[in-house]
């Protein structure tokens, strides 16, 4: 009978753990850019809740329409989150300390939508996730999207021992436009804009082998009682 109940127990646990490894998604505040409701093709100015602005000028939320995208006007609502940056050379963006701190053994995934809008020449881009201020993986560029369109980038790190000191340390998402004159339209104003911003977490598989057997190890255990 007590067997019968630890093994209910594991598989339960088994379970969990597996529904886990499909993603666990940590808290972004304004992930989606929807804060504030704005009438279409509205905009704010250096003020996007609960993103910091980082670089000089500036970023805004956006309600976007047909003459900025098409066929995909916003990837998720209505609004997205746009950059435009003298083509400088020096990157701009937004920025967000997370209340979710960094790991140990953990893997994580960070996607955004990335676009290339009508409004502005393309400035390349650089998506960054963080721990303590450090860089741990980056998006750095890969994407070109064609003009009003979106491209989906992925970020992801596998846990390296070598970052245990920044175990402990609050994680940081980093949406940046480079600020360079890609598409050679010196003087131009040059842009970026995002959307949809997700953050997993991902268990190694080493971890969920450990628990999987510490969860077998405890029913031999109690069988021999
Ligand atoms: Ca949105
Ligand atoms: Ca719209």
């Amino acid at each position: 009978m007590r067997g019968k109940l630890v093994l209910t127990i594991v598989a339960a646990t088994l379970f969990a753990l597996s529904a886990s490894a499909d993603a666990a998604g940590i808290p972004i505040i304004n992930a989606g850019f929807e804060d504030p409701v704005l009438a279409e093709d509205d905009w704010t100015w250096l003020d996007v809740p609960g993103w910091t602005q980082v670089g000089g000028d500036g970023a805004g939320v956006w309600n976007t329409t047909t003459a900025d995208f098409d066929p995909v006007i916003a990837p998720e609502g209505q609004n997205v989150v746009y950059t435009e940056n003298p083509a400088s050379g020096v990157a701009n963006g937004v920025a967000q300390i997370l209340t979710e701190t960094f790991a140990a053994g953990t893997d994580y995934t960070l996607t955004v939508v990335v676009g290339n809008s009508w409004a502005y020449y393309w400035s390349g881009y650089r998506v960054e996730l963080l721990a303590d201020g450090v860089v741990i993986a980056e998006d750095d560029n890969t994407l070109h999207p064609d003009y009003m369109e979106w491209g989906a980038s992925t970020v992801e790190y596998t846990y390296d021992a070598a970052d245990s000191g920044l175990v402990g340390q609050a994680l940081e998402i980093r949406l940046l436009n480079l600020g360079i004159d890609i598409d050679g339209r010196p003087g131009e104003t040059v842009g970026v804009e995002f959307d949809d911003v997700n953050l997993a977490i991902v268990p190694e598989p080493a971890t969920m082998t450990m628990l999987a057997l510490g969860g077998i190890a405890m029913l031999k255990r109690r069988k021999r009682i």
